[in-house]
């Protein structure tokens, strides 16, 4: 490669690193089963929500079909992701969380 194209290339890794890394919207999905209960302990435990908020988010749930519980960088939400599902899992509940890009 030519001196102008390395040039290019380490200034556009640099311009990369300096800008805040890519979100990534954590959300909690509605369904018929999972009890209100759970859903706002799910929310305190892995969101670090009060009961409250995590009372109101629950309901939005509820009434809308989803809602964002949080934005984080990919590989923490994706860790939120799986935590919350396998918790829902070992309790025999199906509440689904999911991820999407900001
Ligand atoms: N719809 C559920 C019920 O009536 C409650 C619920 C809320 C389930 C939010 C999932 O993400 C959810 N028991």
């Amino acid at each position: 490669m030519s001196k102008s194209g390395q040039i290019e290339q380490l200034e556009s890794g640099i311009e990369q690193e300096l800008q805040p890394p890519p979100m990534y919207k954590v959300i909690l999905n509605n369904d018929d089963y999972t009890p209100m209960d759970f859903v706002i302990e799910v929310l305190q435990l892995f969101f670090g929500k009060n009961e409250q908020e995590a009372t109101n988010l629950m309901l939005m749930v509820h009434h809308q079909g989803k809602a964002v519980c949080g934005l984080y960088p990919f590989g923490i939400a994706e860790t939120k992701v799986v935590q919350v599902n396998q918790f829902a899992r070992q309790n025999q509940h199906p509440l689904l969380c999911s991820l999407e890009k900001a």
